[in-house]
């Protein structure tokens, strides 16, 4: 397992000046790497590279004078040790059916079983949906929850979704957490009197399969078609949807941000698209949960504010300090802002196309990556963080929700 990480290296670029922002970023590009966080003075990025491509990587920052650090030698060896970790917290898990514990990562066929067994369960306050298929053929499930009818449409409506990036694992206790505290663990009822949910815990159910079967670092979805013989193939969902779609976004099939043959081409984004038309005129906010960064971030990718950006960032740092009151300590602070401003233009986001759709208030959150002893990968998972991520995220999402009903 692993074997296609085997020799990868992650680097740490520490970028001086704007000059050398664009400087890294071309070349970045044009070596077609794995950027997982770009550099910005003060800021250093990080990046996955292939042992074949890392002499020239080195190189090319000797010459261009910019600092660098090898962070990681080689992820195999992560990985597997993440394998370790999760393997263990798993064998001494409670995880049931019905109960899903927060204590591992749970794979797909577990959450898409969860959400049927909660349906069954609690069928004055869940719906099960099926939005549609994947490409592969998955089923796409999301849930309804209400307190009313959900038809009634009497309710502002609050959606969430995780893992539309597979690789972010730590986005699924996320949402898993807050379906938990909405349906089985009731503690704050205003919640679900005053407002719908609806929750998508599995945005790319293909891609996230995949990432347990050996590419960890798969990004994108899994459509083929694109190359012949699909030596190339997903498209980066998070770039496929219909607001300034192809502007900032890759129209190389290669690219982990392969922008896809048309705004909506895939059918994961196309679902997330029906939901949110359905309920357009009351959906009061929408949250994509990523990783990693420690951000909260707002739109638009191209850096054109909305119009109601004061509160926007207003409403952004409530909830930022929110999670940052009971966030582990080791963890840094949250950072607020545009995507543009704050990280870098992209086109054809999900939460920039539910703003200008749908809802007054739309976020990204990217979730913290966990650092431990061992390790800071980025996406790797500590068991230790699962709970951790699920019950501080929903500090921060409460705050939102409350906050854009009472604004609704
Ligand atoms: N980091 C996300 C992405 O790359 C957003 C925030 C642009 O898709």
């Amino acid at each position: 397992k692993h074997e296609i990480y085997d020799g990868h290296a992650v680097y740490q670029v520490d970028v001086a000046s704007m000059d050398q922002v664009k400087l890294v970023h071309d070349f970045e590009n044009d070596l077609m790497l794995d950027v997982w966080s770009d550099a910005v003075p003060g800021r250093p990025g990080k990046v996955l590279v292939p042992k074949f491509k890392r002499e020239i990587f080195e190189n090319f920052l000797k010459q261009s004078g910019v600092q660098y650090k090898l962070e990681v030698e080689n992820v195999k060896e992560q990985l597997e040790l993440e394998d370790q970790l999760l393997a263990a917290a798993a064998a001494k898990s409670n995880s049931t059916r019905s109960r899903l514990s927060f204590d591992k990562i749970h794979s797909y066929e577990e959450v898409d079983a969860y959400l049927q067994e909660l349906a069954k369960e609690f069928p004055n306050v869940v719906t099960v949906v099926e939005g549609g298929k994947s490409f592969e053929g998955r089923s796409i499930k999301y849930l309804r929850i209400s307190t009313t009818n959900f038809q009634d449409a009497s309710k502002p409506v609050v959606m969430m979704q995780s893992l539309l990036h597979c690789r972010e694992w730590v986005t699924l206790p996320a949402t898993l957490y807050a379906i938990h505290k909405l349906v089985i663990d009731v503690t704050e009822s205003d919640l679900i009197n005053n407002i719908d949910w609806i929750i998508l815990p599995v945005a790319n159910p293909d891609g996230y399969v995949h990432t347990f079967g050996g590419d960890r670092y798969w990004r994108k979805n899994r459509a083929t078609g694109y190359m012949a013989g699909n030596l190339c193939m997903g498209v980066d969902l998070n770039r496929n949807f219909g607001m300034n779609w192809g502007t900032a976004s890759s129209s190389s099939v290669c690219s982990d941000t392969f922008h896809g043959r048309s705004a909506f081409s895939e059918p994961e984004s196309s679902v997330i698209r029906d939901i949110i038309a359905e309920h357009r005129n009351r959906m009061a906010l929408y949250l994509d949960i990523h990783s990693f960064g420690s951000m909260i971030l707002y739109g638009y990718g191209n850096g054109v504010l909305p119009s109601n950006a004061l509160q926007l960032h207003l409403i952004g740092v409530q909830m930022a300090q929110a999670i940052d009151r009971v966030k582990w300590s080791s963890n840094k602070d949250y950072i607020v802002g545009n995507i543009f401003h704050v990280l870098y233009a992209a086109s054809g986001g999900a939460s920039d196309y539910a703003m200008q759709a749908a809802a007054p208030f739309s976020y990204t959150y990217e979730l913290p990556a966990y650092r431990n002893s061992v390790w800071f990968d980025g996406f790797l998972v500590d068991p230790d963080f699962i709970e951790q991520a699920g019950f501080e995220t929903w500090e921060g999402i409460k705050v939102g929700a409350r906050a854009a009903a009472a604004a609704a």
